[in-house]
């Protein structure tokens, strides 16, 4: 019986083992059609990457918005986890949007980190919540996020850091490859499809699909990514229509006319319970469990 239950034990070890296998040797390109890297895990070196910028100091900015339950329910996870994975050993500041000061948490950080808060107003629909940060986000980078950074991050708050996610992220524009679409065909991809939308993608056009969970690059370059979305966002508005993931279709438009200079491997932003499987030491940031019927219940 022992011996059978560990031949069992055994047989499951190794099919887990080669679907591991099979599932990473599948659809993981370093380089996209217009020469862009795809950074995965082990593309890149760590301490080559880090005796340059010894001697080319930078600052890089991470933007957070936090709004209502997400501030008790995300927020200090994010911020702890960041401090210590986010860029180590380089200068950050940690950009808080919030509709509700008081609630932050205090977050003892790591030297080199600032936390920098400011007030946001709550909109009343949870899809312009999350679409109206672009808006936000031009204009803290107009206003200061500009002269502060040379790199800038912008993430939502459901997730968490588990591992170094470093210089090999740095890019002039970056996006992200979705954790559940990045092996799918191009015709399967969520994208939006009406043509009223200013998110328009037609059948069969496209890259990628981007998260919009994280992007990044330069700050002008951010400042050109969320202004553009946001007209697209606004001008849907005026036309009574809008793109079926929001500002992510947006996004996914925006970065389909202007290519990202650098895509991160959905190692980036890993999701443990979605439907594809990686080995589980490679990934940086994973998706936080979310229960959707009680967040999403009058925010
Ligand atoms: C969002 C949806 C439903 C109910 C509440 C909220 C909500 C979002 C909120 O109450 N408070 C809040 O601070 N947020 C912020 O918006 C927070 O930073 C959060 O991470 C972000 C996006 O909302 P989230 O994370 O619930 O949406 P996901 O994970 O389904 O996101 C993807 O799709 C979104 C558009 O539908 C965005 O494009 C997002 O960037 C994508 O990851
Ligand atoms: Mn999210």
């Amino acid at each position: 019986k022992t011996i059978q239950g560990l031949l069992f034990l055994l047989f499951l070890w190794t099919f887990q083992r080669m679907y591991h296998f099979s599932a990473i040797n599948h659809s993981n390109i370093t380089t996209t059609s217009w020469a862009a890297p795809v950074v995965w895990h082990g593309t890149y070196d760590e301490v080559v990457l880090e005796n340059y910028y010894a001697n080319h100091k930078i600052t890089v900015g991470l933007t957070v918005f936090a709004v209502g339950r997400y501030i008790d329910h995300y927020l200090h996870t994010f911020i702890a986890s960041a401090d210590k994975y986010f860029m180590v050993d380089q200068k950050v500041i940690i950009y808080i949007l919030t509709d509700n000061f008081s609630k932050v948490p205090w977050v003892q950080l790591s030297p080199l980190r600032t936390l920098k808060v400011f007030e946001i107003k709550k909109e009343k629909r949870w899809q312009d919540i999350s679409m109206m940060r672009m808006k936000t986000i031009s204009e803290h980078v107009v206003d200061h996020i500009q002269y502060e950074v040379d790199f800038l991050f912008c993430m939502d708050v459901d997730q968490i850091f588990v591992k170094k996610y470093g210089l090999e992220t740095l890019g002039e524009s970056v996006g992200q490859l979705h954790a559940h679409w990045y092996k799918a065909s191009l015709t399967e991809l969520p994208y939006e499809r009406s043509q009223l939308s200013e998110a328009y993608i037609p059948i069969g056009k496209g890259d990628f699909y981007y998260h919009a969970a994280v992007f990044g690059g330069t700050p002008i370059q951010v400042l050109n990514i969320a202004k553009e979305c946001f007209r697209g966002i606004m001008n849907d508005k005026k036309n009574n229509i809008e793109a079926v993931w929001h500002d992510e279709s947006h996004l996914n438009k925006y970065f389909f006319l202007h290519k990202p200079t650098k895509i991160l491997s959905p190692e980036y932003c890993w999701d443990h319970l979605g439907p594809n499987r990686i080995e589980r030491t490679t990934f940086k940031i994973f998706w936080a469990i979310k229960n959707y019927d009680f967040l999403r219940q009058s925010v």
